[in-house]
Formats: C-alpha cells, structure tokens, sequence
C-alpha cells in the first residue's frame, strides 16, 4: 500500500488525511471502528501496544493523531468529555496552585472549578481581556496556570493570546486556552505560546450534535505523560464508536467551519439593525470590543452569536419559544442551528449576582448559526421577534 505523504499539508487536507490512512489489513478506505474492551497478548505483557482500551484503543489512537495535527500539537489526549478533559487538566496540577480563570467561562466550567476543586487549587476569576489586571496578579502572587477561555461563553470576550502568554513566560506560569469556540480551524493557540489547548469535542469539532467529547493538546512530553497516566488511572477515556464519529466529523470541519461563519456574519449584521435589538456581540462586527485583537488572532470569526432583547426575560422568552427552525436547546457547533438562554439554562449553575455582573442578564440570548439556508434561518428570527 502506498504510504501517504502527510507533512506540510493545509489544515483541510490534514482533517481528512491525518489518522484516515486505509486499514493495512483489507485497503478499507474508512477507518475500521475497533469496539472492543481488550486486546489478546502471544505471552504475558507480549502485544502489538494495545492491552485494554481504557488505556489505548486504535480508533482512539487515529483520532487523536488527526486532532493534533489540527492543533499543531505533538499529542492529543481524548476523553469522554470536555469537563473530563478539563478535570484531568486540574488534576494534573500540584495540591494549592494559584490559577487564574477567566471571569466569563462556560458555567460548567465555573461549576467544576468552585464546587469540585474548590479545595485543591486557588481559582483567581479575573476579566482576562484586561492585560494590566492579568501583569497585577501574577506580580502578587505564583501563578501555575491561566485558564482562558477565548471568545468566552457567551459574552464572546476576546483575550490577547500573544500577549497573555508572554507575561506568563516570564513568570513561568501556563497558559490554557479553551479553544472551543473557534476549532482548530480558524484558531491555533499554541502557535500564539499557549502550552495547553481544550476542546469539547461536543461542538465543531465533531459537528453533528451526536457525541460528547473533550480533547487536551500540548507539545510537553512530560506533561503529556502526566495527563496520560491520569487518564488511564481515572478513566473518562472517549470511546472507540465516539472517536470514530469524531474522525469522521471532522473531515469536514473546514468546509463547516466557513458555512458557520458565513451565516453568523449575515445574522450577526441583520440583527445590529432590528429595532427590537438592543445589542449584538459578533467577533466579525466592528462594534465589538475586541474586533482587532479577534483580527489578528483567529483566521475567522466562528457562528457564535449573543445579543440582548430590548425588554427582559418576557421579551426574550417569546423569541426562545417562538422560533421553529431554531431549536431552543443547549450545546453548539453542530449543523443545526440551536438558540437559548443561558441565565436559565448553560449558565444556571453561576450565581446570579456574579451572572449579572459579568453581563449576563436576561434578556441575552446565545445563538449558534448552523450551516442551513441563511435567509431560512433570518425569517425565522424574523417571525419569532414580531
Ligand atoms: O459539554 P462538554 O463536552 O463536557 O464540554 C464542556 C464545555 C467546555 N468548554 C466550553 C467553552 C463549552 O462551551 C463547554 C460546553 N458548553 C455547552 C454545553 C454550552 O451549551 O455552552
């Protein structure tokens, strides 16, 4: 069989190359799913690298090799979900490190962090697109890691990547960077100095709203190995049918990726002008805050959108219950368009006093466009604001 090249490539080649080579054993252009639990040894430790899939599992191990030639990483670790992938990350850091997180993350994220972890690390919840606060606090006190969530959920909040993880350099503190949002495709933190990046594999990554998964990708070995070792200790690795789904979504990622955008924009663009509009946060719109910093970072600005009602929940809910193609459901990043409301729903689990002052109120809704007709997806906005 003839060996591929696969060095060099554009990230759209590398997604559908990348871990796809065919099955050595029959030339079966589609990778095979290896669903089973264990591995037949010739004599006692004597095996092929695959003892228990818990441990290593080849479609596993295929995925993985793609994802991180996506992210530009020398390793990929998967896990049976994001908050596995970020819970892995929290144990891999020593008992009382100061970390400093972002003070608009997803609310799961916030929920691990200040009820789970609450007593082995010092969480530090700053606006980390606020540089000189950032420079303040790792001038106080020993930083270990910075958790950024860049754009954040839902306020769509840009931090300078670039600039964060050279201060952190400095002072010898990691950087993570909740890559999410933006996939591989249109943003590579590690190519900005992170040392760590996360995905739920949830959302773009697999795309179709069919799988629950989360991915850490790093090039330190050692903390590779760390990661691994805990993986394999506790468990929450993904499973051979999820990873092969995900090796599948992923083929298309590119092609999502610039649908997702494209929409967004429109809707985006469409909604600044609605009277019943108060506000709309969209990285591609001039008006949004962090507009260059998003020009600079990220090669495109994703189908995320948030924006606020004029009125409050009343007027917000009407729009969540009224729209049909919309499905009012939590998640994102797949090819339907889904809509809600995270006061109520992803973000129920932060307090509401810290919710509303970090801008989370009740009238914002969070839309993510998916990939079907734009001009579908206007009228039914359209009609629910009516
Ligand atoms: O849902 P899970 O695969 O465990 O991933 C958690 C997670 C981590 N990071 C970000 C930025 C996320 O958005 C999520 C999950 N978010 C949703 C379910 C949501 O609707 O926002």
């Amino acid at each position: 069989m003839k060996k591929k090249n696969l060095s060099n490539l554009e990230i759209a080649t590398k997604l559908i190359h990348v871990g796809n080579e065919p099955d050595k054993e029959t030339g079966a252009v589609i990778p095979p799913i290896f669903q089973t639990s264990t591995y037949v040894q010739s004599s006692p430790g004597k095996h092929n690298g695959y003892e228990y899939t818990r441990s290593h599992n080849p479609t596993r191990t295929r995925l993985e090799e793609c994802l991180a030639a996506s992210e530009k990483a020398k390793y990929a670790i998967t896990t049976s979900s994001g908050m596995a992938a970020i819970t892995l990350m929290m144990h891999a850091l020593p008992k009382g490190s100061n970390i400093i997180c972002g003070d608009d993350v997803y609310g799961g994220t916030f929920r691990l962090f200040t009820t789970v972890f609450q007593n082995d690390h010092n969480f530090i919840f700053l606006d980390t697109t606020n540089i000189e606060e950032i420079k303040k606090t790792l001038l106080e006190k020993k930083i270990s890691l910075i958790w950024l969530e860049t754009p954040t959920n839902p306020l769509l909040k840009i931090s300078d990547i670039k600039k964060i993880t050279s201060l952190a350099k400095a002072h010898k503190t990691k950087v993570i960077v909740d890559n999410t949002f933006m996939s591989p495709y249109f943003q590579n933190p590690l190519d900005l100095g992170a040392d760590i990046v996360m995905h739920s594999m949830t959302k773009y990554l697999n795309g179709h709203s069919d799988v629950v998964g989360g991915v850490l990708m790093l090039n330190n070995k050692a903390l590779y190995n760390k990661i691994w070792t805990l993986q394999n200790s506790i468990g929450p690795s993904a499973s051979p049918f999820d990873s092969w789904l995900v090796l599948r979504g992923l083929k298309t990622l590119a092609v999502r990726m610039e649908a997702h955008q494209k929409n967004a924009m429109k809707i985006a663009k469409w909604l600044e002008g609605h009277k019943k509009i108060e506000k709309v946060i969209y990285p591609g719109l001039k008006s949004h805050p962090q507009h260059k910093i998003a020009k600079k970072q990220m090669s495109g600005y994703g189908g995320m959108i948030t924006f606020f009602t004029k009125g409050g929940l009343k007027e917000a809910r009407k729009v969540l219950e009224k729209v049909t193609l919309f499905a009012l459901a939590e998640s994102l990043g797949g090819v339907e368009s889904l809509i809600e409301h995270p006061a109520i729903m992803t973000h129920a689990s932060i307090p509401k006093e810290i919710r509303e002052k970090s801008g989370i109120h009740d009238n914002l809704i969070r839309i993510s466009a998916g990939i079907e007709d734009v001009d579908d997806l206007i009228n039914d906005l359209e009609n629910a604001l009516k």
